[in-house]
């Protein structure tokens, strides 16, 4: 048994991401999985763990934290190898504010919640509901597009040469969108920055697949 326990679902984007935090400090932790699909987000023994019924949240340091970026900040100040964010604050403001775009621009319009919503109160079918999540996701990645390929701090992944918060985000939103069959040749620099997240390990180790609550698609 581990200090740590990440409540997750394996389909989750938010808690992909924080599985990736974890997996690139090293860490290793035990997996509590909720199956969304079924409710379980509501159930009485998840809303006493976060009363916002959402993943992930990670129990360390006796805490009990949600909200996966705030999660992932805490991780890399608790645990500063390798660290997630730059060392200058103009590089970490850049990294924070490409987070940003996909946890604040795409990430809460496209939440299983929402989407369920415009089923159930305007009637979006599954292709309409498709659409509305391929317009934001389209919207904030063709403008993430232009701000990485044109910028020299760009490497070999969104802020240098080492993943970090930017990339985990990015990684996580592009798994989602294959779900939605979205092609991402569209944006080259994102599609690279992807492969080669997809080619490190601790990538695949967050990867939806290899969770214990995964099921087949
Ligand atoms: N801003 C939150 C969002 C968390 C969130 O929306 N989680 C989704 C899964 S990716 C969830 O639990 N959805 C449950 C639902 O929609 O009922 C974070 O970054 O942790």
């Amino acid at each position: 048994m581990s200090d740590i326990r990440l409540h997750s679902y394996f389909r989750s984007s938010t808690s992909t991401r924080v599985r990736a935090a974890l997996a690139l400090k090293g860490l290793t932790y035990d997996y509590m999985g909720w199956d969304l699909r079924k409710g379980d987000q509501r159930s009485d023994a998840f809303l006493a763990i976060n009363p916002q019924g959402l993943v992930p949240a990670l129990e360390i340091d006796g805490l009990v934290l949600n909200q996966s970026i705030p999660i992932i900040e805490y991780l890399d100040e608790r645990f500063p190898e390798p660290p997630l964010l730059p060392q200058d604050a103009a590089g970490r403001a850049r990294v924070r504010a490409l987070a940003a775009m996909i946890a604040c621009e795409i990430h809460p319009l496209n939440n299983l919640r929402v989407l369920r919503y415009l089923g159930r109160a305007f009637g979006a079918d599954a292709d309409a509901q498709a659409a509305w999540f391929a317009h934001w996701a389209q919207t904030t990645l063709s403008a993430m597009e232009q701000i990485l390929a044109g910028d020299g701090r760009t490497g070999d992944f969104c802020h240098g040469n080492q993943p970090g918060l930017a990339d985990i985000c990015l990684y996580a939103q592009m798994l989602n969108n294959r779900r939605f069959d979205i092609d991402s040749a569209q944006w080259p620099t994102l599609a690279r920055i992807f492969a080669a997240c997809n080619a490190l390990p601790a990538f695949a180790q967050a990867a939806p697949e290899t969770q214990p609550d995964a099921v087949p698609a």
